[in-house]
């Protein structure tokens, strides 16, 4: 499917005009341009651009005199002298980048087409602890511009600037289908912080990262877009996955007017809720090992690969042919009620069995966090009494690592680093109001306190259920989380679609403009075995331009990915599979190909057999 511009039929590629102020029709503290054409200049904030007119060469009728038109890369170096907005911004570099000369990735078949990157730094400022800040973004403007404005969502606790190529999951990203792609880096540079949680010691920063960042960047880029093109973005939309897609929410609920289409993946809705599900389940096995001399505990102890293995078996044989196939895969989530105590042991520790301590271990992680009185932990649990108990793979990796047999055997390795980095780094600086560094979050937190702690006033809580301005708005919005996620649990995903159907007239209104997507066995984001690869940005077009919600969206396999060999049976790399609108899943036709997506159905979970 290619998408064509929304207006005008003739080209509407970035023109440039350098004229001089006195040839400018400004109003007071505006330099709109008034012209006849189609395409006129808007102007960024009062002053400092009048000498500089934006007229996109579509549809205009010669009215607008043609003074100096400036084209491609000279049109991209004249952006350097936007000297303002109302962020207090600045341009910090405008460079032209001739088609074929650049990819989004080493991998990539095809160069981008030419291009400006446009950088630039909004309020930058000193830290109450003495550090720089600022919005730093990256705006990408393709000389063919389909009128359209996308945001490429971060990640993590931000602090990195990423190339604004716009990634969809589709074989083209959103530059090379003439999108204007910006990024962001959320409100700090880790380069100018001794880590990447420090950002949290200054109360700006925290809210910079909570939702400061993007609506600035946001507001900053639809500025720029209408003068370099002359006219404003048709249409915008937002990806994201994990921190991104908790950006999305965010917009969807703080900022509901700033797009059209939103793609919240994964979302880290509730970061503290997040980490404190995974110092739980850390607490759980660190009391049963040893220690590292660094006082790491030896986590691969609790639960050595040959258990997990048992234990991932044992989940397959119980679960995977409830959505009508034994492929690997178990895709109606809603029918598994497997518990590992089901493994328990009935004397000595066998290969066949669990012990005592790993099912206490494993069944403590899939209840959450308890405080003393036994209660669920209340901000609010991390995963609601009734719920289905095991969700995909998620118990793989909750307690230990993400992904990555190496460091599962061993226990050490860069991902267990990370997520070290993400959970318990960030927990006394960052997740604490006020800080409290020198805090060990693994021997010191009280479970009775803790949520007050984590969640008070946090300015990245994007767990607001009223999306009834995005929705009045006619904004579209698609949710997916892989079932197998150790992260942020899809089961709080449903948890929050099912706050935002409550808060709807029925389940089939709210699909009206929202959907849940789950992603059966995909860790966070990406990998697990599972089809983890499905073009996100046409399904979400398609609702807001064409009317057509996704009544599925058909996912891949990722060839190269070593987790479709982890399984049995294992999944081939051509497989496809339907990713279905939350509670149905995708269930078996009984005849074909069981890697042809075209022989599964969404099936309500009343399908399931007896
Ligand atoms: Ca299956």
């Amino acid at each position: 499917m290619q998408w064509g511009r929304i207006r005008g039929a003739g080209p509407c590629q970035a023109r440039l005009h350098i004229t001089t102020a006195n040839a400018v029709d400004t109003n007071e503290g505006d330099s709109t341009v008034h012209a006849s054409g189609k395409c006129l200049a808007v102007g960024w904030g009062a002053g400092g651009l009048a000498a500089i007119l934006a007229v996109a060469g579509c549809g205009g009728s010669g009215a607008v005199p043609e003074p100096q038109a400036l084209t491609g890369e000279a049109a991209c170096a004249a952006v350097k002298g936007f000297s303002g907005t109302e962020h207090k911004g600045v341009i910090t570099g405008a460079t032209w980048v001739p088609a074929g000369t650049e990819k989004s990735a080493p991998t990539a078949t095809a160069f981008l087409p030419a291009h400006c990157v446009v950088k630039g730094s909004l309020e930058p400022r000193t830290g109450v602890d003495g550090k720089s800040y600022a919005t730093k973004f990256e705006l990408r403007l393709p000389f063919d511009w389909n009128q359209r404005f996308f945001f490429q969502g971060g990640s993590g606790l931000e602090g990195t600037l990423a190339p604004a190529y716009g990634p969809t999951g589709g074989s083209k990203t959103a530059l090379e289908q003439g999108f204007a792609v910006v990024s962001q880096n959320g409100g700090h540079d880790n380069a100018d912080l001794p880590a990447p949680e420090a950002f949290g010691l200054d109360p700006q920063a925290r809210v910079d990262f909570g939702y400061g960042s993007i609506i600035k960047t946001s507001k900053a880029a639809k500025s720029l877009i209408a003068n370099y093109y002359g006219d404003a973005a048709e249409r915008s939309y937002f990806d994201g996955c994990s921190t991104g897609g908790r950006q999305g929410m965010t917009f969807a609920q703080r900022f509901p007017d700033e797009f059209d289409g939103i793609v919240a993946g994964a979302p880290v809705f509730d970061f503290g809720r997040v980490v404190a599900a995974r110092i739980w389940g850390w607490q759980q096995a660190a009391a049963v090992v040893s220690r590292e001399p660094t006082g790491m505990p030896r986590f691969h102890e609790a639960m050595p690969q040959a258990d997990r293995q048992l234990f991932q078996g044992a989940l397959l044989a119980a679960c995977d042919a409830q959505d009508g196939v034994v492929d690997g895969m178990m895709s109606n989530v809603a029918a598994c009620t497997f518990r590992p105590k089901e493994l328990l042991c009935a004397g000595e520790k066998t290969s066949e069995c669990l012990s005592a301590d790993q099912v206490r271990i494993w069944e403590a992680v899939l209840d959450g966090p308890v405080d003393s009185a036994g209660a669920v932990f209340k901000v609010p649990g991390y995963r609601s009494p009734g719920e289905v108990p095991v969700r995909g793979y998620r118990i793989d990796a909750a307690w230990m690592t993400s992904a990555g047999q190496a460091a599962r055997i061993t226990g050490q390795g860069p991902i267990l680093d990370i997520q070290w980095k993400l959970n318990i780094d960030p927990t006394p600086i960052l997740f604490m109001t006020p800080p409290q560094p020198g805090f060990q979050p693994l021997d010191d937190i009280n479970w009775d306190t803790w949520g007050n702690s984590m969640t008070v006033n946090a300015p990245w809580l994007a767990s607001d259920p009223d999306l009834g301005r995005y929705r009045d708005g006619g904004g579209k919005m698609i949710f997916y989380h892989g079932t197998g996620d150790s992260g942020p649990n899809a089961v709080d995903t449903i948890d929050y679609y099912e706050s935002v159907v409550a808060r709807n007239a029925s389940r089939e209104q709210t699909g009206k403009f929202a959907r849940l997507f789950l992603v059966p066995g995909m860790g966070h984001c990406r990998g697990g075995p599972s089809t983890d690869t499905f073009d996100r940005l046409a399904p979400i077009m398609d609702w807001v331009e064409r009317g057509k919600a996704p009544d599925f969206i058909v996912a891949q396999a990722t060839p190269g990915n070593a987790d479709l060999a982890a399984v049995t049976p294992a999944i081939p790399a051509n497989r496809t599979r339907p990713l279905c609108p939350y509670p149905s899943y995708a269930r078996y036709n009984g005849t074909g190909s069981i890697d042809d997506a075209a022989n599964f159905k969404c099936a309500p979970p009343a399908a399931d057999p007896a």
